[in-house]
């Protein structure tokens, strides 16, 4: 209350000792000029934000902060400069006379440009364009009997930062490219943090980490003309993957449905290497960690993805807070492929059934080891300030906590060094450990000292080891205190030399297992994508070079490509005899609904009580409901007299809607508008549910009647959810007939 007396006072002052000088101020002559009450106090940011606990903040020792609410805030009612002396003005800079050059000593101006000049830090050399959120990582124990780590104990609750990202795009790129995703996990345990970089395809491009500037400048835009931007489609990245098969594979998944994710809460996530995890016993085993998502894998299809590209670059990254923001908090398993940690009959080691381990360019099916659930993650609250949280996160593949090790993949080996070298030039020095976001939740006792950006204070005077006089702290720990533990390995051949393994060499039997899984409509799109993309290279040695190598996968696949392209067919030549695996395809199964986008298209006659009543239902069930009319605002409520008459509040407009944003639609009215003519149509090439309260018989080029595939008609607004639900569970009707082959 004091405060805001003494800031009435000082607002009173300053208006009475800028009045004289009325021309100053901005707007007409005459005219009051715009103004808001200041100064204010404080407060938590508008609207406020349930459900948005995020990580406590630790001190750089690891230590939770006593004031971390505060740190959070802007302190104290008055602005201030950087050094916290309170300023009367800040819109003009100091100017010898009103007319006259800016002075020198204008101390608050350069503060204020200096810093401002310096809000940009480098971007991410890959990776740039991401979206992150806190949550939750809950263990059900089963795990315990093979890992040591106390993150795995039945029931062990510990906090995630979770960042998801696409690889090529630039930090301002659009989030529906046809790229792999991201999907980075740090778990702040209590023996140290844990990170799990993963992605969202299981494989890689590439064996050995030296080829990793080789293929990401392939992925880059041109350097001469920098485009095309977050693109594969361009003839460096088809040059480099024709000529470099060994990433073949991964391309194939990325010229899949799982390159164009609908959602980040609907996508596979893969830790990629295998990993050696070390339990309480001492006992080794080999796995492959793996996210599974609630609520299922779902893809965008190519021209929503392209169209979204454009109607809303932030799709997947509005997708996702919305959805936390709304309480459809997303959540995976977190599942592993155990292998035994053993040498083979020809005494190679990480072999399992045929399958190098060590190889990044491989999967193991799920047949053949299953996926064991070993834990459930949720996400449950948005970053508070992107820069500091989503954008200054580093990870790292070599953050282990005991009982979890790393291989010889020699991919997963060069990135043990690339995380943090790459960090040091973007964080701007040695300590970004403590930039909040990458402070470990377990004490931090590492005589790590110095260094640009040193925000902790270090006390004692002995920051070396053995020491006597800091009471010969800090203590080692041995295993039962819970060290890191290190396996001894033998090194089976002691020979140096820059050659991969013979089990390197089969660049294409897998990537035949992954097309003979897919289903008949995820072929065609894999196929379509194949197409499209060479279709855009210029070089024509490229293009022939490429489709020759998908001859290697399947002749049929070639021979789709080559004619989409123009080209004839390239020559039949053997490919591998392969076992199917169907858990490779996403279609065919049943998920849950939650937290999609319904649309709901209204006139403005149309029934208010009714469209109330859809939009309960829809909501009451987790979804998204958004009222499409002509215009803004609210349909219904017109009638001052009517206090409880149907007020429905309208969420897009026709021309502000546009299909990609929803997974179904209902049709309240049809109205006679273009926008929503190409909704509908939209709607309809894009396989997805439609529920219709009036008939629509015809839809321009299409046939839409009740007995369309995934469209339902129904009679009352009550019917619409339960008519719905399972087509939305199905994700979209694949049977549907596409006379324009989206
Ligand atoms: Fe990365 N990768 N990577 N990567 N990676 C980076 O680290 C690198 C690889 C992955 O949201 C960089 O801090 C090399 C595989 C994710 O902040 C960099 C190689 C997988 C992220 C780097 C790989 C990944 C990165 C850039 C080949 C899946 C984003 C910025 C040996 C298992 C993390 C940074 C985030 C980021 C290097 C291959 C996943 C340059 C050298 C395989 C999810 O250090």
């Amino acid at each position: 209350e004091k405060l805001v007396d003494k800031a009435e006072k000082v607002a009173d002052d300053l208006t009475d000792a800028l009045s004289p000088r009325g021309d100053v101020v901005p707007g007409a002559p005459g005219s009051e000029p715009p103004s808001v009450d200041e100064p204010t106090e404080p407060t938590d940011p508008l609207p406020p934000k349930p459900d948005q606990k995020g990580a406590t903040p630790h001190s750089p020792t690891g230590a939770p902060s006593k004031d971390s609410e505060d740190a959070q805030r802007q302190q104290g009612a008055y602005l201030t400069t950087a050094q916290g002396a309170r300023l009367s003005e800040t819109d003009h800079s100091q100017k010898a006379g009103r007319r006259g050059p800016t002075l020198l000593q204008d101390h608050h101006l350069r503060e204020k440009i200096m810093h401002f000049d310096h809000e940009r830090i480098p971007e991410r050399v890959v990776h740039a364009r991401g979206a992150g959120a806190h949550g939750v990582f809950t263990a059900n124990g089963a795990a315990a009997s093979v890992c040591r780590a106390g993150l795995f104990a039945e029931g062990k609750e510990t906090e995630v930062f979770v960042r998801f990202s696409t690889v090529l795009g630039s930090r301002g790129s659009a989030d529906t490219v046809r790229d792999t995703r991201g999907f980075a996990t740090k778990f702040y345990t209590d023996e140290g943090t844990w990170d799990l970089v993963g992605n969202n395809i299981p494989v890689f491009f590439i064996q050995d980490a030296i080829k990793f500037p080789d293929v990401v400048h392939a992925g880059k835009p041109h350097p001469d003309r920098e485009i095309p931007q977050a693109q594969s489609a361009h003839d460096t990245f088809w040059d480099f993957v024709s000529l470099h098969t060994e990433a073949q594979f991964h391309t194939m998944w990325n010229m899949s449905d799982r390159g164009i994710p609908r959602s980040f809460r609907m996508m596979e996530g893969f830790g990629v290497h295998t990993f050696r995890l070390i339990n309480a016993a001492g006992e080794t085993s080999l796995v492959k960690f793996h996210w599974k998502p609630h609520l299922g894998v779902h893809s965008q299809l190519w021209e929503e993805a392209q169209l979204a590209g454009g109607m809303d670059p932030d799709f997947h990254r509005r997708d996702l807070a919305d959805a936390i923001e709304a309480g459809a908090h997303p959540s995976w398993d977190l599942g592993i492929q155990v292998f035994p940690d053993t040498v083979d009959s020809d005494g190679v080691s990480e072999m399992f059934h045929g399958i190098d381990l060590l190889d990044p360019t491989k999967i193991v099916p799920e047949e053949l080891a299953p996926v064991q659930v070993i834990g459930t993650m949720t996400l449950g609250a948005n970053p508070k300030n992107y820069f500091a949280e989503t954008e200054q996160v580093a990870f790292h593949p070599g953050h282990l906590v005991p009982g979890i090790d790393v291989t010889n993949d020699p991919l997963l080996q060069g990135r043990l060094f690339s995380y943090l070298d790459t960090q040091l030039s973007r964080l701007g020095g040695p300590n970004f450990g403590q930039i909040p976001i990458n402070r470990p939740h377990a004490p931090v006792n590492d005589m790590l000292r110095d260094g640009m950006h040193q925000t902790a204070d270090h006390v004692g005077v002995a920051p070396y080891r053995p020491n006597s006089l800091d009471g010969g702290c800090p203590f080692l720990a041995g295993t039962a205190d819970g060290a890191l533990v290190e396996v001894a390995q033998e090194i089976a051949d002691a020979q140096i030399e820059r050659r991969a393994p013979a089990s390197f060499d089969d660049h294409f039997s897998q990537a035949t297992l992954f097309w003979a899984s897919l289903t008949e409509v995820e072929r065609e799109h894999t196929a379509a994508a194949y197409t499209f993309e060479l279709g855009k290279c210029y070089e024509e040695a490229v293009k022939i070079r490429q489709v020759e190598q998908l001859a290697h996968i399947d002749h049929g696949l070639a021979t789709t490509v080559a004619q989409g392209l123009g080209l004839p067919a390239p020559a039949e030549v053997p490919v591998a005899e392969v076992v199917t695996s169907p858990s490779l395809s996403q279609v065919g199964r049943e998920w849950p609904t939650d937290g999609r986008q319904i649309g709901i298209l209204v006139s403005a006659d149309s029934d208010v009580a009714a469209v109330a009543e859809i939009q309960r239902a829809v909501f009451g069930a987790g979804m998204v409901p958004l009222v499409i009319a002509p215009t803004g605002g609210t349909l219904g409520g017109d009638d001052p007299d009517a206090d409880d008459a149907p007020k429905v509040t309208i969420s897009r407009t026709y021309r502000t809607q546009r299909s990609v944003e929803f997974d179904a639609l209902v049709v309240v009215d049809l109205p006679a508008d273009p926008h929503s003519d190409i909704l509908i149509s939209e709607m309809y090439r894009h396989k997805k549910a439609l529920a219709t309260l009036v008939p629509i018989d015809r839809y321009g080029e299409f046939e839409i009647t009740s007995s369309t595939p995934g469209v339902v008609e129904v009679g009352a607004a009550a019917d619409v959810l339960p008519a719905l639900t399972p087509l939305l569970a199905a994700h979209r009707a694949w049977d549907r007939p596409d006379p324009s082959r989206v």
